[in-house]
């Protein structure tokens, strides 16, 4: 991938290959008056023009379903009324991208403007314009959890810290934009998608039901993938367009988004608004919470649209033993581009709240921020842990991570420098955040692991990698369990015709669920290796082991069976297996967890503002995580420095701006700014390795860590930094203009 030769799906040239070319609405909300495709479908060129009308019998864009939420229609194509601006109406497809794009520009539709609303707070309003008119308001669902006595902990408690905290709408830029190729299969039956998605497994069964196909015709295949951050993970208009003329003109048809296309039409994230409070006894010890949330879905479900709320609604007391909390969340439907998951997903708002409130309340009782968290931990003899919003923790010693990274990152010293700086009359800030997050949910994942004929490993898994490393990191925890050298072994995923039925790839949950299904697989594949290498070697199976690329008996180093001379066993000479076995040396696995890992970590960012001009740096960051048994050192380190770096664009500089209709100003990346190399403070990196009970590697996800630890850190950096001028709180993103105004509205 480094060298550039990774192969992504425009890099999938087939002969033929018409382009697809959407035709978007500019405005916010409008209603189609007419629509003259006339022109475009006697250009040059163009086989194919379709307006919502053609695609009526298609199903709508998969969207899950949340107990009481109001899901409005997604269609392929909008006909009547659009509800965000960028939603396209018009499909065209054409023998070359540039006569596709000139084509679209001939065609003519009429639209009628009509009121639109891009604030959740003012669309929650008595009598607000609605979204979608057939619904009674503009709330998609509202969710409560609540336990304990939370009125009277507030009534009694010593101290009451109160704080709105925001954060702000942020896009995943993805390196390759979205993009499919859909094509008719040559002789005829069936249809191949290569899609850059995170899930070919999800994908094939939301498209082939939208398309009323069989979903055993349809393949998908995700080949190099650059990128998704979970705006890759559920199906788009494009995916089930492209797959339906494709099958329409019986050729293949491509569609590859503009940047500009991807920044108003791919899910983006966060979008929340949070009231909480927090009570405590003089000691600071933390008696009850209340959060309540305003979560912006946008103007259409996506496939996981609900689901970063409902994360954010059980993970608020985040490493805490709070006793009483009500958490509540509204979502709320506006004129703007759908969100869904963006790397975290819910985690980091939930992380966000609680470690400010927790900040603030040391703050008011003028104690010690670390002392504050330290009294306040679950301890580690209290796990398997359930919180007041229900959630139950596996595992974790917080404490320790706390340590460590104070320890690592020199804190100490940190802090003798920001009180001699703050001496001088700058403004510097250390900021802490000490998390704990959900990972590996949704189900099951599936593993092959599969002994060639020459001794070769192959591993499948239904796991989707698309930057994470599964190719390395799967490998290696199948050579483990083989005993073979890792090169040994090659992984296959991304391919639905070549994988047996998985999920995909988020929630950082395929270490934990594909790995295990891995370990399970690969087990079964040495249970039976042991008994047929029992015949070959006179031996019992029990006394056989795995090491040095076979099988070998105990105590006995030279009698040993090679993987090839098992596999020869069990391919070609098949009188040498043991009565009743059945050739071939390969094993299938489905592993799945009832209940989430929970990694944590403390990370601490310090920050420098120049009190002229408001330019923050970020002078250190340390990060101690805890994703329990680390598989693969290098690809974790890799992963939370992905997710630091996605996790300082969202504090420092990245925010997706609408104006009050709902139109975007930030939809190229001239407006939208995202972390470049010299953004990234020296990061100071550790860990410490707390194993989870609930797989048998003892791993924990680690793929969101980064981004959800990172920016309350941050934040509280700059709350610290500018406590002395009395700014009791500010809301990322920390652009130079905005640090300025606050500091000037001291
Ligand atoms: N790993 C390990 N030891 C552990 C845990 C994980 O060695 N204890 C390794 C795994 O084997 C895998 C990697 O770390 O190679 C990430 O594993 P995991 O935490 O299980 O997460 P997933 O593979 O399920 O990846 C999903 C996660 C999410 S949710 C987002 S969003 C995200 C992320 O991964 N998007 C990414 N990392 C990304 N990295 C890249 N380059 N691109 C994205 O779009």
């Amino acid at each position: 991938m480094v060298t550039g030769r990774g192969r992504y799906v425009d890099d999938v040239q087939l002969p033929g290959t018409l382009s697809m070319v959407l035709v978007r609405c500019p405005h916010a909300k409008a209603k189609i008056i007419s629509i003259d495709v006339g022109a475009a479908q006697r250009a040059p060129g163009v086989a194919k023009v379709i307006t919502g009308d053609d695609v009526t019998h298609l199903g709508d864009v998969f969207a899950m379903r949340v107990p009481g939420a109001q899901v409005p229609p997604h269609p392929p194509l909008e006909r009547e009324i659009v509800r965000s601006a960028g939603t396209p109406v018009v499909a065209l497809v054409a023998d070359s991208p540039a006569r596709a794009a000139d084509a679209a520009s001939l065609v003519q539709v009429e639209y009628e403007p009509l009121e639109s609303i891009a604030d959740p707070e003012a669309a929650l309003q008595e009598g607000a314009v609605r979204v979608w008119e057939h619904l009674d308001s503009n709330v998609c669902y509202t969710m409560k959890r609540e336990s304990g006595e939370v009125d009277q902990a507030f009534a009694t408690a010593h101290k009451v810290v109160s704080l709105r905290v925001a954060s702000p709408r942020v896009a995943a830029i993805a390196m390759e934009p979205r993009t499919v190729l859909a094509a008719p299969d040559a002789m005829g039956r069936g249809l191949t998608l290569w899609l850059a998605t995170q899930s070919p497994h999800l994908s094939r069964t939301f498209i082939a039901a939208a398309l009323r196909y069989p979903e055993n015709l349809l393949r998908v295949i995700a080949p190099d993938v650059g990128g998704g951050f979970g705006s890759k993970a559920g199906v788009y208009r494009e995916d089930i367009l492209a797959a339906f003329l494709a099958l329409e003109l019986g050729a293949p048809v491509k569609w590859v988004a503009t940047r500009n296309e991807d920044l108003i039409s791919t899910t983006q994230g966060r979008d929340m608004v949070m009231d909480a409070s927090l009570a405590a006894s003089s000691d600071g010890t933390l008696v009850a919470l209340k959060v309540h949330a305003i979560a912006n879905m946008g103007a259409y479900m996506h496939f996981a649209t609900a689901l970063p709320p409902m994360y954010q609604l059980t993970m608020v007391s985040g490493c805490y033993r709070i006793p009483s909390i009500r958490s509540e969340i509204v979502g709320v439907f506006t004129n703007t581009t759908t969100t869904g998951p963006y790397r975290g997903a819910g985690r980091p708002e939930a992380v966000l709240v609680i470690e400010r409130m927790v900040d603030q309340m040391a703050r008011e009782l003028g104690l010690d921020q670390i002392e504050i968290r330290r009294k306040n931990f679950i301890p580690p003899d209290q796990f398997p842990y359930q919180s007041a919003t229900g959630a139950v923790y596996d595992s974790g010693d917080y404490e320790k991570a706390l340590n460590r990274a104070l320890e690592v990152g020199g804190y100490d010293e940190l802090v003798r420098q920001r009180d001699e700086a703050r001496a001088r009359g700058e403004l510097m800030g250390i900021g802490i955040s000490t998390f704990v997050e959900p990972s590996g949910g949704a189900g099951f994942e599936s593993g092959l692991v599969r002994v060639e004929r020459t001794g070769q490993v192959t591993v499948v898994t239904g796991a989707s990698s698309h930057g994470q490393g599964h190719e390395t990191s799967f490998a290696q925890v199948a050579a483990e369990k083989l005993g073979v050298p890792i090169g040994q072994v090659s992984v296959v995923h991304g391919d639905t015709a070549a994988t047996p039925v998985g999920v995909g790839t988020f929630g950082s949950r395929s270490m934990m669920l594909g790995g295990g299904a891995v370990v399970r697989a690969a087990e079964r594949v040495v249970d039976k290796a042991k008994r047929i290498a029992a015949k070959l070697l006179e031996a019992a199976p029990e006394d056989l082991v795995v090491g040095d690329g076979g099988l070998g008996v105990v105590g006995a180093p030279e009698k040993k069976a090679s993987w090839a001379q098992l596999a020869e066993a069990a391919y070609t000479q098949l009188a040498k297996l043991p009565e009743g076995e059945e050739p071939g040396l390969e094993a299938t696995a489905y592993f799945d967890n009832k209940l989430e890992a929970w990694p944590f970590g403390t990370h601490i960012a310090v920050v420098r503002i120049d009190r002229d001009t408001g330019q923050l740096h970020l002078q250190k960051f340390v990060a101690v995580d805890d994703c329990g048994t680390v598989v693969n050192p290098m690809i974790v380190e890799g992963q939370i420095t992905g997710g630091i770096a996605q996790g300082i664009g969202e504090a420092l500089l990245e925010q997706v701006i609408f104006d009050q209709s709902g139109h975007t100003l930030t939809g190229s990346l001239m407006d939208y700014a995202v972390p470049r190399a010299d953004t990234m403070p020296e990061l100071i990196l550790d860990h410490t390795e707390t194993p989870s009970p609930l797989n048998p590697l003892g791993a924990k996800g680690v793929g969101e860590a980064g981004t959800n630890g990172s920016p309350p850190a941050i934040v509280n950096a700059v709350a610290d930094a500018l406590q002395p001028l009395g700014v009791k709180h500010l809301d990322k993103p920390f652009t130079a203009p905005r640090v300025w105004a606050a500091i000037r509205r001291t």
